[in-house]
């Protein structure tokens, strides 16, 4: 004799089912704390090209390898799982880098392997764009002028990728490159959010240019939710 279930009973079997397998994973998120006296804000000299002067209304650029924010946190600070995470593709969206004012934009850019890169130039004057990677292939392309785009990828994992332009010394951008999608960028926030981590035990570090970087050992157990992390630089 077959059972049947009634269709209403095996809905509700399936609601608690998907709803399980969302919360099992985790968010994970903070800030990233800055204590202790901001470093002087030290301004760009762009004198050697007038178009760069000119982009930026004549207004100071400044220099972006350690950035306090109002609220006493940090931008520009990678946050990602480091150890127990396995390769996983996740949004392989293309990410910006935009070079405008004779600047880079973001100055500190994460992208998982294989991911588009699409760089372009927002400025009337010559850039280019050469990476200096040690584990992935490099690229060193001339991009003449306002609206020029090109794409690129890395294909294995590495952090961080530094990007520079030739013509002009002070350009520089930071690439993390990962082979799974939990990382995040801090902003003028100082805070990030890493979604949809499964359960685990992680090792979660970050990387800042100048500061280094800080690790903690996080254990993941089917709980689901939100977990608070934070990490404090001097
Ligand atoms: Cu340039």
């Amino acid at each position: 004799m077959s059972l049947k279930i009634p269709s209403c009973c095996f809905l509700l079997a399936v609601a608690l089912f998907t709803n399980n397998t969302q919360a099992a994973t985790t968010t994970l998120t903070g800030f990233i704390f800055f204590k202790g006296k901001a470093p002087k804000k030290e301004t760009i000299r762009m004198n050697s090209d007038p178009a760069c002067l000119k982009q930026n209304g004549n207004n100071p650029v400044y220099k972006e390898d350690v950035q306090v924010n109002t609220n006493g946190t940090l931008a520009g600070v990678i946050v990602y799982l480091k150890q127990g995470v396995k390769p996983t593709v996740g949004d392989l969206t293309p990410v910006i880098l935009d070079q405008a004012g004779c600047h880079y934009n973001p100055h500190v850019l994460a992208v998982q392997v294989n991911q588009p890169i699409k760089i372009i130039n927002s400025d009337p004057t010559m850039h280019n764009v050469h990476s200096l990677a040690k584990t992935n292939q490099n690229f060193n392309v001339g991009m003449a002028g306002k609206g020029d785009a090109i794409e690129k990828k890395f294909s294995k994992p590495e952090l961080p990728v530094r990007v520079k332009c030739d013509v002009h010394g002070w350009m520089n951008a930071f690439v993390g490159v990962f082979d799974h999608p939990y990382f995040a960028v801090t902003d003028s926030t100082g805070g990030f959010m890493i979604k949809n981590v499964p359960p685990g035990e992680y090792t979660i570090e970050t990387w800042q240019e100048k500061l280094g970087s800080k690790s903690e050992k996080v254990k993941l157990v089917e709980i689901g939710g939100t977990k608070k992390i934070e990490f404090t630089y001097q």
